[in-house]
């Protein structure tokens, strides 16, 4: 192929991509665009294409959420169990404020506690000495640090892919960055001495299962030890200076930084260090697992084919301005604003594009504030005239590795989709 035809295949590529992904319905709704979107369907709609939309079809539009304390702009995926997602727009900020944190549950939320500094966590298994340990005392006999660390859902991006995946369809707001206060869970693990057997991490907590039996667990994951190892690993009673809220995990919960938000274990009352892999709910068959080698989309799979998924791919998120902003009519030039992150690496660079990809130009990348921080980058976009134009952002990190144009190697619950993102914006 040549660099042309090259050119001109990948933007036909990116052509198919879902619409309904990356305008949404809200950005459209801003342009009075009606779209005859009839729920699930990946592709783009043909009524969309041909300008045939009957009205009756109009799509619902989201669905926002209402909790106390937290912004009404979050778009409820589902109230049983709470998630919601925040919009991209809503990352704008270099920490993100508590009201506009995302929020994902697997179970029902327990009861706030009234006395946060008498919660007992319990360490035994593969140790030399099991430890009952306070979060009062965890206080005073630990050196707290604060850091500033990405948390993002597994499923971050799953509404990308085609045919939909399994689970709540995460635009790229599965996301936030906020500053966690605790104690390295290393610096504890060495108190309690890990015995040479100690391969794994098995994370239990507070809340109950979805269907309110007492008897059956909710979501237990776990991390290789090498990773609660890690000083970055942290076990935490404070975000934003304040006391971890009680939908957030509160009084106190693990944050593991990189990988899938499932390892931060919320409401943390419990973790056995095992000497094999853990294998509570969320750990087995497909669960916050990937392919080994590629699948057909939409195909069952063989668990025995797929790896749990560990560090998170590179992503990157247009905050300002919103999907769906209009500008005045001669508007020659627009600054954009962004966030970035990669995993367990760092990001390298940003690019940008308002020609659907055809050419590409680079951003102002931060550096992050402290390891596991995500990186906030600026550009600014000439455009030639007015009229309908789409932005789309891509990262690349520390290792080479790029954002792709689709959510590819497909996966039954829809993991590691890190399709760039895009946002339509409307001049005159
Ligand atoms: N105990 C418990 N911890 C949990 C969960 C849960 O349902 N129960 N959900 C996990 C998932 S899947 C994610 S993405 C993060 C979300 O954290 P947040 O709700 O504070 O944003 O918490 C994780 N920790
Ligand atoms: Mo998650």
């Amino acid at each position: 192929m040549t660099h042309t035809e090259r050119k001109a295949a990948s933007c036909e590529n990116s052509m198919q991509i879902d619409r309904r992904r990356f305008l949404g319905t809200t950005g459209l709704a801003a342009f009075g665009v009606t779209l005859g979107i009839s729920g699930s369907g990946a592709d783009i709609p043909a009524a969309y294409a041909q300008g045939t939309a009957p009205a009756a079809a109009a799509p619902k539009g989201p669905q926002y959420l209402k909790f106390p304390g937290k912004n009404e702009k979050l778009i409820l995926l589902g109230d049983k169990p709470l998630v919601a997602e925040t919009p991209e727009s809503l990352l704008d900020d270099d920490t993100t404020p508590i009201e506009k944190f995302f929020i994902r549950n697997n179970g029902q939320l327990p009861e706030e506690t009234k006395t946060p500094d008498a919660w007992k966590i319990t360490i035994d298994g593969e140790v030399n000495n099991k430890i009952e340990i306070t979060i009062g005392e965890l206080k005073s006999k630990y050196k707290a640090v604060t850091r500033r660390i990405v948390l993002e859902c597994g499923g971050n991006g799953r509404g990308a892919f085609s045919p939909p995946a399994r689970g709540n369809q995460w635009s790229n707001g599965g996301v936030g960055c906020a500053e966690w206060t605790g104690v390295p869970l290393a610096d504890v693990l060495k108190s309690a001495g890990l015995k040479p057997s100690a391969k794994y991490t098995a994370h239990y907590a507070a809340d109950l299962h979805l269907s309110g039996d007492a008897t059956k667990p909710t979501i237990s994951r776990g991390v290789r030890i090498e990773k609660a190892m890690d000083p970055n690993t942290l076990i935490v009673w404070g975000m934003n200076g304040q006391p971890l809220p009680n939908i957030h995990g509160g009084p106190v919960r693990l944050i593991v930084p990189g990988w899938p938000g499932s390892a931060s274990q919320k409401w943390l009352t419990r973790i056995t260090i095992r000497d094999k892999e853990h294998d509570g709910p969320g750990m087995t068959e497909f669960s916050y697992r990937v392919p080994i080698k590629p699948m057909i989309p939409g195909d069952k799979g063989d668990p025995a084919n797929f790896r749990i998924l560990e560090s998170m791919p590179a992503r990157s998120v247009i905050t300002s301005p919103a999907n769906g902003a209009k500008f005045a009519a001669g508007t020659k030039e627009l600054k954009l604003r962004g966030a970035s992150w990669a995993g367990d690496l760092t990001v390298k660079q940003i690019d940008v594009s308002t020609d659907f990809g055809a050419s590409w130009q680079r951003a102002k990348l931060e550096k992050p504030k402290n390891k596991y921080d995500w990186q906030r980058w600026t550009a600014s976009v000439k455009l030639a005239s007015d009229g309908y134009f789409e932005i789309w952002t891509r990262a690349t990190d520390s290792k080479g590795a790029m954002q792709p144009h689709q959510a590819g190697f497909w996966n039954p619950q829809g993991y590691g989709g890190n399709a760039m993102h895009r946002i339509a914006v409307l001049v005159g």
